[in-house]
């Protein structure tokens, strides 16, 4: 192993609730079984490699300050990129984390020509497999990055001119068999640029055919390669752009069952995206249950005072457990994961300061999980939800669905009942249950 975090001499371990070490899991205890299976099994944990190996603190008006000495601009790209390779399995392997997330450009110096570019991504991705063997650490997912290069300023399938759609499907058909190579659960597109700035200069239906066609090409090689990860579309309702067309996951939704893809193509949710779109990351979960196509968690915090997309690591318990509780109620994560798609802030930049990070992200979902598991396990809640729709599971609430009663049929009905009554919809005693359950986690 290299030593590029000198001050982790030694695994992660959990230490329990009461311990005061600041390199120690409180809540994640990776064997733990909850609701019959291991904490590390529910939770699918990953590193994002693009926050926490290839930036360096940079912002819009300053320039990096984090201690990241494979990021040293002097070194020659591919040696930079081995660096940065083994620093980061050096952290998944102390973390105990079981998988990582990347996209081409972190892990593969971007080159001049795309057929060098090319040949980096594979030397790499060789690269990764040997340390992937090593260390045992899997692939949640990988993407291509198709926002950051000028070209794409106009978006990548969405681009008015058809040599950037051919560019940015050769990238993604690399980064699809390198995501099959290195045994990827899932491959992801967040649609970086796909969306307008203006309508002034944007024709709305030219675009959404060539994401959709862009889409299908997608799935039709996953098919052909054998990937049998599952694709999924990450929603953003803007920034970079004005508009993103994958607003939230009820416009994915829809763009996947106007295009015919709605068997083929679920949704990685991400919480401060889902708050950006003006939901909780408990709404955007429900949805994509509902619709029957919800795949993974971009697992982050937004900040309630800004209205960008800030990337922190999760800190609510109470805001974590609500989207928990939904994942589980669905059957929990299959292929999907919780990514760590979250930044350090600026100033935190030590080294160290990323296993801090990740130790209070952890502790706060395996915390969530377990509040969340006894809340199901329990079915305080989904006992209450059901009794509330009870009238439809039998007699007239039966026949309206059925169809077996037509308009007249029910005027006739309501004529014969009394007045119908409302009941209460309990909504500050369901918020005292889940505070219970909450604080009572052990
Ligand atoms: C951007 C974002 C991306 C995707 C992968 O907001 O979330 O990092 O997760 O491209
Ligand atoms: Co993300």
């Amino acid at each position: 192993m290299t030593d590029f975090f000198t001050d982790v001499t030694e695994p992660i371990r959990y230490l329990g609730p009461d311990s005061d070490e600041p390199l120690s899991f409180r809540w994640y205890d990776r064997d733990r079984v909850v609701a019959g299976k291991r904490m590390e099994d529910h939770l699918r944990f990953a590193v994002a490699y693009w926050h926490s190996f290839a930036w360096d603190g940079f912002d819009i008006f300053g320039a990096g300050t984090l201690d990241r000495p494979w990021l040293d601009q002097a070194l020659d790209p591919m040696a930079a990129a081995a660096m940065k390779q083994d620093a980061a399995f050096e952290f998944f392997e102390k973390l105990g984390v079981p998988f990582f997330c990347f996209h081409d450009a972190d892990m593969a110096p971007p080159a001049d020509s795309f057929a060098e570019t090319s040949a980096n991504l594979s030397t790499m991705v060789e690269r990764a497999a040997g340390l992937m063997e090593r260390t045992g650490v899997g692939l949640l997912w990988g993407t291509a990055n198709l926002f950051s290069h000028p070209r794409y300023a106009a978006g990548a399938a969405t681009n008015p001119d058809p040599e950037i759609f051919a560019r940015a499907a050769a990238q993604v058909c690399d980064m699809l068999e390198a995501t099959n190579r290195l045994g990827g659960a899932n491959y992801v597109l967040w649609g970086g640029r796909e969306g307008y700035e203006t309508l002034l200069n944007t024709d709305l239906r030219r675009e959404g055919e060539q994401l959709a066609r862009f889409m299908h090409l997608v799935v039709e090689h996953a098919h052909r390669i054998g990937f049998d990860g599952t694709i999924l579309i990450e929603p953003k309702p803007f920034e970079p752009t004005k508009h993103q067309y994958d607003y939230d996951t009820a416009a994915v939704h829809a763009f996947l069952q106007r295009y015919d893809l709605v068997e083929e193509i679920k949704v990685n949710i991400e919480v401060n995206h889902a708050t950006l779109a003006g939901h909780d990351f408990h709404h955007e979960v429900a949805y994509a249950n509902a619709a029957g196509i919800f795949g993974s968690i971009d697992a982050n915090a937004g900040d309630d005072r800004l209205g960008w997309d800030v990337d922190r690591f999760p800190v609510s318990v109470e805001q974590m457990t609500l989207g928990m509780y939904e994942i589980l109620r669905g059957g929990g994560l299959t292929t999907g994961g919780l990514n760590f798609d979250a930044k350090l802030r600026r100033q935190s930049m030590a080294r160290s300061d990323l296993f801090h990070a990740h130790i209070g992200g952890m502790d706060t979902m395996a915390r969530a999980l377990l509040a969340a598991s006894a809340l199901l396990e329990s079915s305080e809640l989904e006992a209450i939800r059901s009794q509330r729709y009870a009238g439809w599971d039998e007699g007239l609430g039966l026949d309206i669905l059925t169809g077996s009663a037509d308009l007249p049929g029910l005027q006739k009905r309501a004529l014969e009942l009394d007045d119908p009554q409302p009941v209460s919809g309990r909504q500050e005693e369901l918020e005292n249950l889940v505070a219970r359950y909450v604080e009572r986690v052990r």
